[in-house]
């Protein structure tokens, strides 16, 4: 499937671009300076070893963050050439890491698949970083070359002798703390879920990685490939049948793909091209849909499952408890934007469509009960589905009337300019009490929320639109719901959500930002939706008092507040520990405030563990606490 050329040499190198603009303006190239950038630094590097392991050449990949944050990329690759180039008269190694797209992978050869995610390559991150150092082995010896902001520091040398079998690269980067200003540091969780997709994706590699910061490792290498990784998706799901596994090579495209129905009532599904996880589909995602649900109800039909009378199965029917996973590798992917996240290539749709279709439908003519569970689970989701629109429908009509009369329990605001005016979404009638008392009444509007709308056990979310809180919140908001949704009726520009920091705020604030990402995506789109960043700890000594937000700042204020000791440290466990001065000081002052912007992926991620969290599996649930619980607190990661 993947094809070199094997002539490559340092001759098919295209020259395109210098450094400087790089550095001038990292967003072009990286995607900005912040955290996620940072991140980005890494992928680039490790996508061009992964661009080794997708040519067939390259079976192992170590990534290191050092003590210094350096990070280490080693291969065991060809090894990029060292060759002398013919036009720029220096050595292959030293155009390929500070000229722009001088990769191989624009025009001239080299590579037939590429991940590298904005394809500017190894040279965007040697122009970021401090100090970046290269060693090469390859034909017999150890090439090294080290630069600073992009500028070698020397030619090319030999430091070494390898084996004559002995090739691959290890680049070593600093990212440069110039351009990256902010205090950040890299995320081992982070990396590690992008560096187990990428072994999932890319069948044959062991990726190895080692965080000496902390000591924590992990190695990730799947047989199965995208096999594999339905089957870890599914690790905490009752599953209805065997993973089908479709592997298919059509006009040169590769394609792989894994399916897998379980009892959960939502679909998981993910799509990859060349590696690269495209988190808004494209025409790979689009194909595999179409034919899940077409070889569904063709196989119902056929069996008499569904009757002359009955209606086809929707898409959303027949992809409820679906988890399926669409990997495709194309010598020349187009995708929307910059950032690639959608595949555009229309030729793939068909393609996929094709080899999907065929592989599952022999599977469930030849798996009759495997076919049967999934049948039925269609059945009763389509069933629920329609009573789910119904019970919507009258929740809607009645949220219509209601919405005459907001809610008893909303203490509104005077500010009638929407724009103007902020909800506070608040957890408990305590804090909701501390939060009334507090607020500007100005422009700031309250209404608190029982945490009882949890309790709902196993619930589907359509259930909890029939909930008095949720009904409450949606009529406070004027913009009714689903299709009726209406950005116009808006009387809030800005909904703040503000739970305690702990496991039953965590809880709650997962579930609203599954109801907004399901039901007011355009809201959240819209950047109106927030979340509220309550302290950590209130600090006073003598008469100076300092109010916290992470461990970290708390560490540096007993530095700063000086008296040791003597420093009275508050740790608030909830909003209601907070008197109604100190919750406007610390959390809802225009002035000292902190809001989280919530951005779509980040509701689409709460969305992904809703069903987790809702399902009556104990242990991954406790987990899942532990872990988000921290997280959400850096939204803006
Ligand atoms: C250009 C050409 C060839 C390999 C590479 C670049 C290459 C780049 C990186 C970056 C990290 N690891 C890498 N491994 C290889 C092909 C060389 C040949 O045909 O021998």
């Amino acid at each position: 499937m993947v094809q070199t050329n094997t002539n490559y040499d340092a001759g098919s190198i295209q020259v395109l671009e210098g450094l400087e603009a790089v550095r001038k303006r990292p967003g072009m190239y990286v995607g900005g300076t912040d955290v996620k950038a940072l991140h980005h630094l890494v992928y680039e590097v490790v996508d061009n070893s992964i661009d080794e392991a997708l040519a067939g050449v390259c079976t192992r990949i170590d990534i290191t963050i050092h003590a210094d944050s350096s990070v280490s990329v080693k291969d065991n690759g060809r090894g990029i050439p060292v060759g002398i180039h013919p036009t720029q008269k220096k050595s292959a190694l030293e155009v390929v890491m500070t000229t722009l797209h001088a990769g191989g992978k624009f025009g001239g050869g080299g590579y037939k698949v590429s991940g590298g995610l904005h394809g500017v390559g190894v040279s965007a991150v040697n122009a970021l970083s401090e100090w970046c150092e290269v060693e090469v082995r390859r034909e017999g010896a150890v090439h090294f070359q080290r630069y600073e902001r992009g500028y070698p520091k020397a030619p090319v040398k030999v430091i070494g002798k390898a084996k004559a079998d002995d090739t691959g690269t290890k680049t070593t980067f600093k990212y440069d703390p110039q351009i990256f200003k902010e205090e950040m540091e890299f995320r081992f969780d982070t990396l590690v879920q992008r560096f187990r997709e990428m072994a999932f994706v890319t069948r044959g590699v062991t990726i190895h990685f080692l965080d000496e910061r902390t000591q924590r490792r992990m190695t990730f290498y799947f047989e199965g490939g995208v096999t594999s990784f339905v089957r870890y998706l599914n690790r905490n799901r009752e599953n209805l049948h065997p993973v089908v596994h479709v592997e298919k090579d059509l006009e040169g495209i590769g394609i792989e793909a894994a399916i897998q129905y379980t009892d959960a009532y939502t679909e998981s599904v993910y799509s990859f091209a060349n590696t690269i996880n495209t988190v808004d589909g494209g025409t790979h995602l689009t194909g595999l849909r179409s034919s899940i649900t077409r070889v569904v109800n063709d196989y119902a039909r056929k069996n008499g499952l569904l009757k002359d009378a009955d209606p086809n199965f929707s898409g959303d029917d027949t992809r409820e408890g679906m988890t399926a996973i669409v990997s495709i590798k194309h010598p020349d992917p187009q995708f929307e934007s910059q950032t690639k996240v959608k595949l555009m290539n229309p030729e793939v749709q068909t393609y996929v469509t094709q080899a999907v279709g065929e592989v599952f439908g022999t599977f469930l003519d030849e798996n009759p009960q495997a076919a049967k569970a999934i049948i039925a689970k269609c059945l009763t989701s389509a069933r629920a589905r329609d009573a789910a629109r119904k019970a919507r429908d009258l929740v809607i009509r009645k949220s219509a009337l209601e919405s005459l009369t907001l809610p008893g329990k909303l203490a509104d605001c005077s500010e009638r300019d929407s724009t103007k005016a902020e909800l506070y979404i608040v957890e408990g009638d305590s804090a909701g009490g501390s939060a009334k008392q507090g607020r500007d009444r100005h422009f700031q509007a309250i209404l608190p929320l029982r945490g009882k709308i949890l309790n709902t056990e196993r619930a589907r979310l359509d259930k909890i639109l029939g909930n008095n809180e949720v009904k409450a919140l949606i009529s406070a908001l004027g913009t009714s719901i689903g299709d009726n949704f209406d950005l116009e009726g808006l009387r809030y520009g800005r909904v703040i959500i503000m739970t305690d920091a702990d496991v039953d705020g965590s809880h709650i604030r997962t579930l609203l930002l599954t109801f907004f990402f399901r039901y007011m995506p355009t809201l959240i789109d819209g950047g109106h939706l927030f979340i509220a960043q309550p302290p950590l700890y209130r600090m006073a000594y003598k008469n100076q008092v300092k109010y916290v937000y992470s461990d970290k700042e708390k560490d540096k204020a007993l530095k700063d507040l000086g008296g040791g000791d003597k420093i009275g440290v508050q740790r608030y466990k909830g909003l209601g520990e907070m008197n109604p001065t100190q919750l406007w000081e610390t959390t809802m002052n225009p002035e000292n405030r902190t809001l989280l912007q919530v951005t779509v992926d980040d509701a689409a991620e709460a969305d992904r563990t809703f069903d987790m969290l809702m399902g009556d599996e104990v242990a991954p649930r406790k987990k899942f606490i532990q872990t988000h619980a921290k997280t959400v607190r850096n939204l803006d990661i």
